[in-house]
């Protein structure tokens, strides 16, 4: 199987390095992190894991040839560069390939749609956690399920074999029937998290350890609550606050995407998280105001 991972970064070089190490054909495409691609290309990816080194030996890239007889394309890029790369690489994309987003938040799916078919996307979730150490370097810092679903269309012999080749390569992978609901689920722990860690510069662990932040942490995930149940959502209050302390508790030391990048100085994904709640929200004239502040307060 041809696999490009479009956006290797972390989480895609993650991926890409133990496809690449399952025996799939592997592609890193970066046109952006030229030092990264070059060290991949001289030195293999290196994959840490605790005291573990794993070297894998793939193909990585800043051009986009290698799209043209991909089967699957996986696209890894931040949710507000998706439009950009969907751009980059619409003209190398096949009608055929798979292509399949575990990407944070929601709202990018239809910058995909633009150049995908609906019934050759695949959306995921993820609990895999990855950290870019430098360049060519990845270290692998949570393992967790992957849950992948169809966006249009029923399960077929070509996503077992996709799947088959994920669960060989390590990466725990579950189809599922409902990937909006777990979209949504995910997004309430996010709007919890997220921006709270960026805004207090602080662990993910802040949440359940500050009385304060947990309180409002709580009432962040209830209001993005009420939104959600029109996608799926079927959790009581206390079960989506549950969920937030448990994923702050169980990654108490991870410093959170969104403080990441403010500590980077880059854009955060604010408007696919808090902000896809707001518009959503109004949508469906349901009140979110503190989303609202929350993605006010970020600002980009
Ligand atoms: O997904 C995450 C993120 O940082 O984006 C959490 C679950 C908050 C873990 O850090």
């Amino acid at each position: 199987m041809k696999i490009v991972i479009v956006g290797a970064g972390a989480l895609g070089s993650l991926f890409g390095g133990l496809l690449a190490r399952a025996g799939a054909s592997v592609w890193l495409y970066n046109p952006s992190n030229v030092a990264h691609v070059h060290a991949i290309q001289h030195n293999g990816l290196r994959v840490e894991r605790d005291a573990e080194l794993i070297t894998v030996a793939v193909p990585a890239t800043t051009t986009t040839e290698a799209l043209a007889d991909a089967d699957l394309v996986g696209i890894f890029v931040k949710a507000y560069q998706t439009a950009q790369a969907m751009e980059q690489i619409a003209p190398k994309l096949n009608r055929r390939s798979w292509v399949l987003s575990v990407q944070n938040g929601v709202g990018m799916e239809a910058e995909i749609l633009k150049f995908v078919p609906s019934e050759r996307f695949l959306r995921g979730v993820t609990a895999q956690g990855a950290t870019l150490l430098g360049p060519g370097r990845v270290r692998w810092a949570g393992v967790g399920p992957t849950k992948l679903g169809r966006w249009e269309g029923p399960f077929t012999s070509e996503l077992e074999d996709i799947l088959a080749l994920f669960q060989r390569a390590g990466i725990e992978t579950e189809y599922s029937q409902e990937i909006e609901r777990l979209l949504w689920e995910k997004l309430i722990i996010n709007c919890a998290i997220n921006p709270l860690t960026a805004l207090f510069d602080q662990p993910n662990g802040v949440i359940v350890h500050d009385s304060e932040l947990r309180e409002i942490a709580g009432a962040v995930a209830c209001e993005a609550l009420r939104v959600a149940r029109a996608h799926g959502v079927t959790l009581t209050e206390e079960e989506a606050i549950a969920r937030v302390e448990t994923v702050a508790q169980k990654t108490a030391q991870n410093i959170s995407s969104m403080l990441q990048d403010v500590r980077r100085g880059r854009p955060t994904e604010i408007a696919y998280i808090n902000g896809a709640v707001v518009r959503e929200g109004r949508r469906l004239r349901i009140p979110t105001p503190l989303n609202l502040l929350l993605t006010r307060l970020i600002g980009r």
